[in-house]
């Protein structure tokens, strides 16, 4: 058994049917602890792209991180998403931020296939905003507090994550 925080980003075609059947798709599974609200957030890096719709889950079960990385690259086949540019658009994008065992141990890797946790979820206000919301004690193995990553960011870049419920 482990536990994972999986983060969800969506910025073309439906984004938030995308998101949610994504979610509903972990429900399935048996395998969700928590889910936050969906966030509009600006794209991040170096590519010019619409908006995003973001979310953060926690899952748990049977699968070590090996397994949630597959499962998180399944549900984005199933939103048929086609890799083209790095940082590119996308129907959906699943991450996995943090893996960690039943001691409590998170499990850390530099492997560039899965590398834990993930390598800028700790400068990544899309991320690290959902997060605090379902888990206000988070904390990002190897960076600290997730309430305390996020006061150390520009305050601009918390304030763009914007809850998507109050815009529609
Ligand atoms: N990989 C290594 N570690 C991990 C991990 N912890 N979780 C490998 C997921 N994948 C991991 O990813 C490239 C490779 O990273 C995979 O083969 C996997 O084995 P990808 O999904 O194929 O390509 P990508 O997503 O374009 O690249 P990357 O580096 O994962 O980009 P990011 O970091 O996912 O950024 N702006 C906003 N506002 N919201 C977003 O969600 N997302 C991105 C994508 C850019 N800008 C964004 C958002
Ligand atoms: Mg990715």
């Amino acid at each position: 058994m482990s536990r994972a925080v999986l983060s969800l980003g969506a910025n073309l075609g439906d984004r938030a049917a995308t998101l949610r059947a994504a979610v509903t798709a972990l429900q399935d599974d048996g395998v969700l602890v928590a889910r936050s609200t969906l966030y509009e957030t600006p794209p991040w890096g170096p590519v010019e792209q619409p908006p995003y719709l973001n979310a953060v889950v926690v899952v748990r079960g049977a699968l070590d991180a090996a397994g949630w990385l597959a499962r998180a690259h399944e549900l984005e086949q199933a939103a048929g998403r086609t890799r083209e540019v790095r940082w590119g658009p996308r129907t959906l994008d699943v991450d996995v931020v943090t893996v960690t065992g039943d001691d409590g141990q998170p499990v850390l890797s530099e492997d560039p296939v899965l590398t834990l946790p993930h390598p800028r979820a700790h400068e990544r206000a899309f991320v690290l905003v959902p997060w605090v919301s379902l888990d206000p004690t988070a904390v990002l193995p190897g960076h600290g507090r997730v309430s305390d990553l996020l006061a150390a960011l520009p305050p601009e870049d918390v304030t763009a994550v914007v809850r998507w419920e109050h815009l529609s």
